[in-house]
C-alpha cells in the first residue's frame, strides 16, 4: 500500500470500534470516566456527548443508519469442547451493488483478537439476490480462558466476475462490540451449547478496515 494510502488509512480505522480507540486517550479516558470501560460503544452515550468526538468517528455512528441491510445468524459455544460456531442463516434487503440492481453476497467471519486477525472463514456466493438464504455453519476453535478476548468481525461482500470484490456492510459480535453484538455474545455465554440467533444491522465501513 502506499504510503500516501497508509497515511489516510491510520486517522480513520483509530476510530473504529476496538480497533486502536484506546489508543487515542484523552478521549477514551473521557469516556471512562462516564461510565463502565465499555461504555463508549454504547449509542446513546455517544451521541449524548458528541462534542468531544473527532469528526470520524461520528461518521461511523451515523453509518449506522444507512440502510445496507440486515444479516441473521446464530451463535453457539461449547465450552467444554472449546468450539465457537456462528451459522449464517440469511440475509435481507441487502444494498444493491450491481448494475443488475442486485448482488452476488457472501459472508466473511474474522476472528479478531485485541485487533488482529486470527483466522477467517466465509460462506458459499449466492449470485444475483438481495436476500439470500445461508444456512452455513462456521467452527472456530476457541478455548474458554481465551473467550473473552476474541470477537467476529462480520462482513457481507458483493462477488464480483471482474475486479475486486465490494464489502456491503459490517457488523461485529464480541465483548467489545456495540450494544447488539456485546448482547447476543453475552447471550450466548449465558445459555452455552445453545444457539442463539438474531438480526443485525448492517454498517457501513472503509474497504481499509478489511484489507
Ligand atoms: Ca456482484
Amino acid at each position: 500500500m502506499p504510503a500516501t494510502a497508509s497515511g489516510n488509512v491510520v486517522p480513520i480505522t483509530a476510530g473504529l470500534p476496538g480497533l486502536g480507540l484506546k489508543e487515542l486517550g484523552p478521549m477514551s479516558q473521557s469516556i471512562r470516566q462516564e461510565s463502565s470501560p465499555w461504555a463508549w460503544v454504547d449509542m446513546t452515550s455517544y451521541r449524548a456527548s458528541s462534542l468531544v468526538f473527532p469528526a470520524e468517528i461520528i461518521a461511523e455512528l451515523d453509518s449506522h443508519n444507512v440502510d445496507l441491510g440486515e444479516l441473521m445468524f446464530s451463535l453457539c459455544y461449547l465450552p467444554t469442547a472449546g468450539r465457537l460456531t456462528i451459522t449464517m442463516i440469511k440475509a435481507r434487503n441487502l444494498k444493491a451493488m450491481d448494475i443488475t440492481g442486485a448482488s452476488d453476497p457472501y459472508v466473511k467471519v474474522s476472528l479478531m483478537c485485541e485487533g488482529r486477525r486470527l483466522k477467517k472463514r466465509k460462506t458459499s456466493t449466492m449470485r444475483n439476490t438481495l436476500n439470500p438464504l445461508y444456512n452455513e455453519a462456521i467452527v472456530f476453535d476457541v478455548p474458554p480462558e481465551n473467550i473473552n478476548q476474541i470477537s467476529l468481525l462480520i462482513a457481507v461482500m458483493d462477488y464480483d466476475r471482474v475486479g475486486h470484490n465490494e464489502v456491503i456492510g459490517v457488523c461485529r459480535v464480541g465483548n467489545e462490540a456495540e450494544s447488539l453484538g456485546r448482547d447476543h455474545w453475552n447471550e450466548m455465554l449465558t445459555y452455552p451449547r445453545k444457539p442463539i440467533a438474531h438480526w443485525h444491522p448492517l454498517m457501513e465501513v472503509w474497504a481499509s478496515y478489511y484489507y
